[in-house]
C-alpha cells in the first residue's frame, strides 16, 4: 500500500472492494469525495509532491472495481482541473472540481429521471434487476408526477441487490412484487417494462449491467416488452470508442458457495461473473440527462463528449 494515500482514502477503496459502497453513480460519489479528501489533508510541500500524492490516492481508487466506468470518469473529472502551480492553488483546484463533479451527477440524475418518467404511463408495472439509483430516479419522479407504478423486482443473485430496490420502492409508496431470478419470464408477460441501469455503456450501444440483465432483455424481447436503460452520461465508456472491451469483474466463490458445501458437492469449479454485456437489439432506449438515445446513437453523444481523448490520471510516471 502506498504511504502517501490517506487512510480515508484507503476505508473507501476498501469499502468499494466489499461492496459496502456498491453501485456505478454511488461509487463515484465516493471516490470524488476521496480525492477531495486527499487534498484537504495533504502536508505536500510541493507542487509535484502533491500531484503525486493525488496520483496515488486515484490508482488505490482505481484498482478497487474494474467494470463500472464511472470510477475512472469521476477520477478524471475531478484530476483534470489540476492547473495551479502552488500546492494551495492545486487544493483548491482539486476540492472545487470535486463538487462541481457531485453536484453535476446529483443533477444529472434528476434530469435523467425526468426523462425516464416521462416514458411510464399511470398504471404501469415495471420489473427491476439489480439496484440502480439512476432506474429508480425514473420511478420516483413518475411517482412525484402522480403516476401508479407498481413493481416487480428481482432479488438478484448473489448478493440480492432487489432486496434494496424493493425497500426504496416501498419508501416511494411504490407496491412490490419480490421474485426469483428464474421467475423473471415467468411474469413478463405481467410488466410494461423493464427498467435497469448500467455499469457501462458502450460506443455500439451495449449495455454492461448486473450480471442476468442480458438474460432478462432477450426474455423481454421474445415478449414483446420494451427495456429501458437508466445510465447518465457518467456511464459512458469513452475507451470503447478506440477499440477497447469493458473488463468484466469476476468474484469469489464464497459470495455463492461457502466451503464446506463446495467439498460436499465434490468441488467443482465456480465462476462468478458480477456483470454481463447486453448487445444493443436488445435494447429500446438509453435514459440520460441529455435526453433519451436508442442504443446504436449513443456514440454520437460520445463523441460529442470524448471526442477530444482522455487522460490516465492515476497512470504511474
Ligand atoms: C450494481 C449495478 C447497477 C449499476 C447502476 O452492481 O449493476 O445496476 O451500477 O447503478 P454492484 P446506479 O452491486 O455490483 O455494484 O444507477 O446506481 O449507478
Amino acid at each position: 500500500m502506498d504511504e502517501r494515500v490517506h487512510p480515508e482514502v484507503r476505508r473507501i477503496a476498501e469499502e468499494i472492494d466489499t461492496m459496502e459502497i456498491r453501485g456505478a453513480a454511488t461509487i463515484a460519489d465516493a471516490v470524488a469525495r476521496a480525492l477531495r479528501t486527499q487534498a484537504r489533508e495533504s502536508e505536500a510541500t510541493d507542487p509535484e509532491m502533491f500531484r503525486g500524492e493525488l496520483r496515488a490516492a486515484a490508482r488505490t481508487l482505481y484498482e478497487t472495481r474494474p467494470t463500472a466506468v464511472s470510477l475512472p470518469n469521476a477520477l478524471r473529472y475531478v484530476l483534470r482541473g489540476m492547473s495551479a502551480t502552488t500546492v494551495e492553488g492545486l487544493r483548491q483546484n482539486v476540492v472545487d472540481s470535486a463538487d462541481e463533479f457531485c453536484a453535476r451527477l446529483e443533477r444529472a440524475q434528476a434530469d435523467l429521471g425526468q426523462v425516464g418518467a416521462n416514458r411510464l404511463r399511470d398504471g404501469d408495472v415495471i420489473m427491476t434487476h439489480c439496484h440502480s439509483t439512476d432506474a429508480l430516479a425514473c420511478v420516483e419522479t413518475a411517482v412525484k408526477q402522480g403516476k401508479h407504478i407498481e413493481a416487480i423486482v428481482k432479488e438478484t443473485r448473489p448478493r440480492n441487490q432487489g432486496h434494496i430496490t424493493a425497500r426504496e420502492l416501498h419508501e416511494m409508496g411504490v407496491p412490490v412484487t419480490l421474485i426469483v431470478d428464474s421467475a423473471a419470464r415467468r411474469y413478463l408477460n405481467d410488466v410494461d417494462h423493464v427498467l435497469v441501469g448500467a455499469d457501462a455503456v458502450a460506443a455500439d450501444g451495449s449495455v454492461i449491467n448486473k450480471i442476468g440483465t442480458s438474460g432478462l432483455a432477450v426474455n423481454a424481447r421474445d415478449r414483446g416488452t420494451p427495456i429501458m436503460v437508466a445510465a447518465q452520461t457518467l456511464k459512458l465508456h469513452p475507451g470503447t470508442m478506440t477499440g477497447h472491451t469493458v473488463d468484466i469483474e469476476m468474484r469469489e466463490t464464497e459470495e455463492i458457495i461457502d466451503a464446506e458445501t463446495l467439498a460436499e458437492i465434490g468441488n467443482p469449479t465456480v465462476k462468478n461473473p458480477a456483470f454481463d454485456v447486453t448487445p444493443p437489439r436488445y435494447v429500446d432506449a438509453i435514459v440520460t440527462e441529455r435526453g433519451q438515445f436508442p442504443p446504436e446513437s449513443i456514440v454520437i453523444l460520445m463523441r460529442e463528449l470524448f471526442g477530444e481523448g482522455t487522460t490516465e490520471p492515476w497512470a504511474e510516471r
